[in-house]
């Protein structure tokens, strides 16, 4: 419905989108009978004629404005109703042709208008927005490049990562090794340690027994010493005993001496007794010596009742008057013997021999003997070792030698047992070594244990004698492995000068 104000030109009128669309858009015009009368040419019916088609785009600027009262329009006669509504008609039609041939005209200015200023801010919009997208361009490929470097950055930090992550499990896996060999040796030490202590404790237990068996040892030795002492002074007794028994002898037979002068004197000489020198007996060679027998040699003596026994007499080393014990020169006898034949002596009397530990004991018990002992070595030198005091024990005693006073040329110190040892022979052991010095070394000597002499061992000629454990040996004078060329023991009354 259209409502139109003619006075005051109010926009009234609507047309359907229906209209529009179909080219035949139609006004109706309702027409108020107020303006009617004031101008009745305009006063419209309100039946069938009040329908009015325009042309399409008329009434989008249509301003007219009618307003009639259709009441009082139906008051008029049929015919001039319809005049006027075909005059009403043409009229509205005039003034809106020309209203619209204005209305177009400005329509199309400034539709012209409105499209050059839309073109215009198309084309600065289109400038402003070029430029902006340039500056865009700009902007992302400098966001590009940042990005880019950013990309670099990050790829180069994440190959660091990587790096140092894998020398970190390197570390790791070192630090692994590491601490397995810790926790290894470890171990080991503590095995060790173990072992340590274990051994340890059974020094200690060793240290222990060692300890007691020391002390029983210095007991046992304690209990040796006082025996020694014992025997000793048994001993001494005894050899006080002989040496009383040896004066009383002596003064027996200085008193026959002297009966036997005075009956000499007296004339009453008893044939029985009367004897010529060569009858006479001499107890050794120092008799002899004084009886002017004065050459070395062959002679006989007698002890006591014996039988008479043929010696070898030295009548001219350190004054004369030497009984021979002992001799070595050539290797000729074999001195590696049984006791029984040291007892009683062996080998040839002008050559080599041993007197024998019998007749040595019976010969130095008569009275005090002093020993001197003459050595010979492969280049010619000689030396000799020379006792105040020589004799020796029974063959219950092993034949114990007894020395005192040791002075001579063949070693500062006595290269024989000083305190005294027993005799020893391959069969008989009477020696101070667990082992058998008679055997080892060869011969019998009184060997302690072995002892630095034994000048009857092995007779090795020149060239053979050095480094000989078991020959002729007498340490002091040329060493424990040098074997003598030539020995001789021999005795004399201590008091024959
Ligand atoms: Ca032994």
């Amino acid at each position: 419905m259209t409502v139109c104000r003619l006075a005051n030109c109010e926009v009234l009128s609507e047309v359907s989108a229906a209209d529009r669309l179909h080219g035949a858009p139609r006004c109706l015009i309702h027409i108020k009978s107020r303006e009617f009368h004031q101008n009745p040419a305009v006063a419209l019916s309100s039946g069938a004629a009040r329908e009015i088609r325009m042309k399409k785009g008329f009434l989008d600027n249509i301003r007219v404005c009618l307003s009639i009262s259709i009441p009082q329009l139906s008051s008029l006669p049929t015919p001039q109703m319809t005049h006027i509504c075909v005059h009403l008609q043409d009229l509205i039609e005039n003034y809106i042709r020309e209203s619209m041939k204005v209305e177009m005209a400005q329509l199309q200015q400034s539709a012209v208008n409105n499209h050059t200023d839309a073109m215009l801010k198309m084309g600065t919009s289109l400038n402003s927005l070029t430029s902006l997208l340039s500056r865009t361009a700009e902007q992302a490929r400098k966001l590009t490049d940042v990005e880019t470097q950013v990309l670099n950055q990050t790829s180069r930090l994440e190959i660091q990562l990587l790096e140092n992550s894998l020398s970190t499990n390197k570390l790791e896996k070192q630090l692994m090794l590491q601490t397995n060999e810790i926790s290894k040796l470890h171990d080991k030490n503590g095995f060790l340690e173990q072992k340590m202590q274990e051994m340890e404790v059974r020094h200690r237990e060793e240290l222990e027994a060692l300890k007691e068996e020391k002390g029983s040892l210095q007991a046992l030795v304690g209990r040796q010493i006082g025996v020694i002492r014992e025997l000793e002074d048994q001993l001494s007794h005894a050899t006080g005993n002989s040496t009383a028994l040896q004066r009383q002898q002596q003064d027996l037979m200085d008193t026959v001496h002297n009966l036997l002068n005075l009956c000499a004197k007296e004339g009453v000489i008893p044939n029985s007794t009367k004897q010529t020198e060569e009858e006479k007996t001499f107890k050794d060679c120092a008799e002899l010596f004084k009886a002017g027998f004065q050459k070395n040699g062959v002679y006989t003596i007698q002890i006591s009742n014996l039988e008479p026994r043929k010696v070898y007499c030295n009548m001219e080393s350190a004054g004369g008057g030497w009984t021979v014990i002992q001799h070595r020169e050539d290797g000729s006898v074999d001195f590696h013997r049984t006791w029984k034949e040291y007892k009683m002596g062996f080998g040839s009397v002008s050559g080599e021999h041993w007197l024998g530990n019998e007749f040595i004991y019976l010969l130095t018990s008569q009275r005090q003997y002093a020993l001197r002992v003459e050595l010979t070595d492969w280049d010619g030198h000689q030396a000799y070792s020379q006792y105040d005091r020589f004799h020796i024990g029974t063959e219950k005693q092993n034949y114990r030698l007894f020395l005192k006073s040791h002075t001579g040329t063949a070693g500062r110190l006595s290269s024989l047992v000083i305190h005294g040892a027993d005799f020893s022979t391959k069969d008989v052991d009477n020696d101070n070594c667990m082992c058998k010095c008679a055997l080892m070394l060869t011969g019998g000597w009184w060997f302690d244990a072995c002892g630095p002499s034994n000048l009857n061992g092995m007779y090795y000629t020149q060239g053979q004698h050095m480094g000989k454990l078991n020959g002729i040996k007498w340490h002091y004078f040329k060493g424990p492995s040098y074997s003598l060329r030539a020995t001789r023991m021999m005795i004399r009354p201590l008091d024959f000068l």
